[in-house]
Parts: C-alpha cells; structure tokens; sequence
C-alpha cells in the first residue's frame, strides 16, 4: 500500500518494525510476527530488513482496532503534551471547539488524525466533530467583527486538520476513477469542497478539488479534461439566481457522459435540481462516502 506523497514538507514515508512496535506499545516480536502472518505488509530493504510503509501502518492500526501511542514516530500530528488515544469519540466535539477557540491548531490536527487512527470514517469527522465546532463558533460568536475573525482562524485550523488526514489516507489504486468538483460560483466557504475531495478520495477515488467558488464554466473545462465519474458540487448558500444555477447543473450533467453528479450543502434545500439520471442531491458527507464507495467499488458504475 502507498501512502499520498508528501509534497513541501519532510516525510517519513516507512518506518522500522521497531520503530513501529514503540509508535504502538507492542513488542516488536508481536509486530514482526504479524509481518510474517501477512496481517501487516512489509517491505525489504537492500540489505533485508523490513520496513513498513507508513500508509500500510495506518491501515493496519484502524483495522486491529490499536491504538498509536507516540504518532510522533510515524511522522503524524501530535498535541503538545498529551494524546488523544485515551479520548472516544463522544468528546470528540467539545475537544476540537477548544482546539478551534483557542487557537490550538496543533491539538485540533492530532485530534482528527486520532480519531481517524481509532477507526472514525472521514465522514463521520467531517460531518459531526467539524460541522458542530463550527455550528458552534457561528452560534457563540455570530458575526461581529471578532466573530469573523474566529471563523476564519477556525476554518483554517479545519483546512489543516483535514490536509493532515488527507496525507494518511490510502493512495487510490493507480486505475481508480476521477472524481472532481467544487463549491458553486459565488460561495466563499472553503471547507465543505475539501470535505467532500477527503470522503471520496477515501472511497477510492482519484480527486481533484477546484475549490471555493469554482464557475460553472471551469467545472466543464474539468471534466472535459479528466472525465470524471464523479462530479460534486456544494452550495453553502442558495443561488444568487436559482433559474441560472439549474441550466448549469444540467449542462454539467450533460457533459458528464455516464458520471454522477452531486449537489449538496445547506444551500441547496430548496433549488430544483434538472431532471436527470446523472444528478443526485446529497445531505451529508458519510452519504457522500457512502455513494463513491458503491460507484468507485468492482461492478460500480465506476
Ligand atoms: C466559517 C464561517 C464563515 C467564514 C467562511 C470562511 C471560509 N472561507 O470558508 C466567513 C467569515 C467568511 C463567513 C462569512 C459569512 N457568513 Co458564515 N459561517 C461560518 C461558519 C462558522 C462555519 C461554516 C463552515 O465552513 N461549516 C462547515 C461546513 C462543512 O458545514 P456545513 O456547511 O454545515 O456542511 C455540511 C453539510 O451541509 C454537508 N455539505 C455541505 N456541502 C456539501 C456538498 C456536498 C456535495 C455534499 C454531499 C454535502 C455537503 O456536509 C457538511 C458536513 O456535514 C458558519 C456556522 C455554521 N453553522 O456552519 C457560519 C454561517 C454559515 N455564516 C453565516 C453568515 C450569516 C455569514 C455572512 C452573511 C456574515 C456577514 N454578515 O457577512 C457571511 C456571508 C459570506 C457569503 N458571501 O456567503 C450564517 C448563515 C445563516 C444562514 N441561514 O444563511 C452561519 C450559519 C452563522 C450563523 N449562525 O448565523 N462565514
């Protein structure tokens, strides 16, 4: 199993069996004997020892249901201080408010990539500790000039936290279909494009994510370019002119010759989707997940 590249930054890519064993609390006989069972993969160097890709650990840490002690040693995030492995999932939303309201960038990266190490989905994060903490930084701080700085710092913890968990997920396998998208002209919301490019490309797909406020006409540009099987498309807010957004949809729709496309996000309630076979509203991001999984899976459409 490969592990996303790791551009502009240092990476530990593999790790020892050793070093594994401590990043985990097991011995490293218990780690080595996995090795040989095949329940953990390993790779041999020139000189014959194993290494472990640290994608492959990550799979196997969720899968066994481990937990990771010192994630420091494979190269995740890490809190100042403590870990998170004790912590469930219940807290998960009281947790990441702290991190996000007091600037604890640090904490929120490692409490995401805990969870997800402990076996949360990406949708499950996404769609419960993220989308609460910011309900609940819109609501506590509404939108005064302080408020507003709030939601940015948070929104950029949040664009943090889910690149950090982007780099852990599995490569998609080299003939994986593309998905793409992006939030719908005139939306400045970054994150929910960059939630749904993290739940699909968990699901298996290779993606591309245009972003915030991505026009209609760079959308089929896109498609015509990598042909995707799977276009999302996010409105935060409704529609400035509900009549034009349609005929956009539809002609996306039309462009995607046998892909889906998805519309979702709070803004979308009330605006009538075209009639077509390719177009589906989505509510949540686990859904989302839920829906690549089927269309990217062997016998999808995908
Ligand atoms: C951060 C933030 C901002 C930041 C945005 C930073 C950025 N670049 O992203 C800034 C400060 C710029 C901002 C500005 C404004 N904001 Co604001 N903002 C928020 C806040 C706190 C978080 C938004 C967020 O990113 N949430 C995380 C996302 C991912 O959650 P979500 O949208 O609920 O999405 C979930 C689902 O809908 C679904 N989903 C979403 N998209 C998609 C797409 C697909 C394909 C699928 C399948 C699913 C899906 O999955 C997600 C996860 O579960 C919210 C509070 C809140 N309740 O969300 C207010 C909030 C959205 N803002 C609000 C307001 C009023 C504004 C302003 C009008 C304020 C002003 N007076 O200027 C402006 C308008 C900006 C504009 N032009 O649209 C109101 C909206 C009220 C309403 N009913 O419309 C809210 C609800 C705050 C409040 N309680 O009043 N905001």
């Amino acid at each position: 199993m490969k592990i996303h590249k790791r551009a502009n930054r240092s990476s530990i890519e593999y790790v020892s069996p050793k070093l594994l064993a401590t990043a985990i609390g097991v011995s490293e006989s218990s780690l080595k004997r996995w090795t040989d069972e095949g329940r953990l993969e390993a790779e041999r160097t020139a000189g014959g020892h194993r290494r472990i890709a640290v994608g492959e650990a990550v799979r196997f840490v969720r899968n066994a249901g481990l937990r990771v002690i010192r994630p420091e040693l494979l190269g995740l995030a890490r809190a100042s201080g403590t870990s998170h492995a004790q912590d469930d999932r219940e807290t998960a939303t009281e947790r990441l408010l702290a991190a996000l309201e007091s600037d604890g960038a640090a904490e929120a990266r490692s409490l995401i990539v805990s969870l997800y190490m402990e076996g949360a989905s990406p949708g499950w994060i996404c769609d419960v500790p993220i989308r609460q903490a910011l309900e609940r930084i819109g609501e506590l701080w509404e939108h005064g000039a302080g408020g507003i700085f709030l939601e940015h710092r948070a929104t950029e913890t949040c664009l943090q936290a889910l690149g950090e968990l982007r780099l852990i997920l599995p490569a998609p396998p080299g003939d994986a279909p593309v998905a793409l998208g992006g939030g719908s002209e005139g939306e400045v919301y970054v994150l929910p494009s960059l939630m749904a490019a993290t739940v699909v490309a968990e699901a298996g797909f290779e993606v591309r994510n245009l972003g915030a406020d991505t026009p209609t006409v760079a959308l089929l540009e896109a498609i015509r370019h990598y042909e995707p099987q799977l276009v999302w498309i996010s409105y935060s807010v409704p529609p400035r002119n509900p009549r034009e957004a349609v005929t956009g949809l539809a002609r996306l729709a039309d462009a995607l010759n046998g892909g889906s496309l998805v519309v979702g996000g709070r803004g979308s309630d009330g605006l009538p989707l075209p009639w077509s076979p390719a177009v589906h509203r989505i509510e949540t991001m686990s859904e989302l997940a839920a829906f690549a999984r089927g269309l990217s899976a062997p016998g999808g459409r995908g």
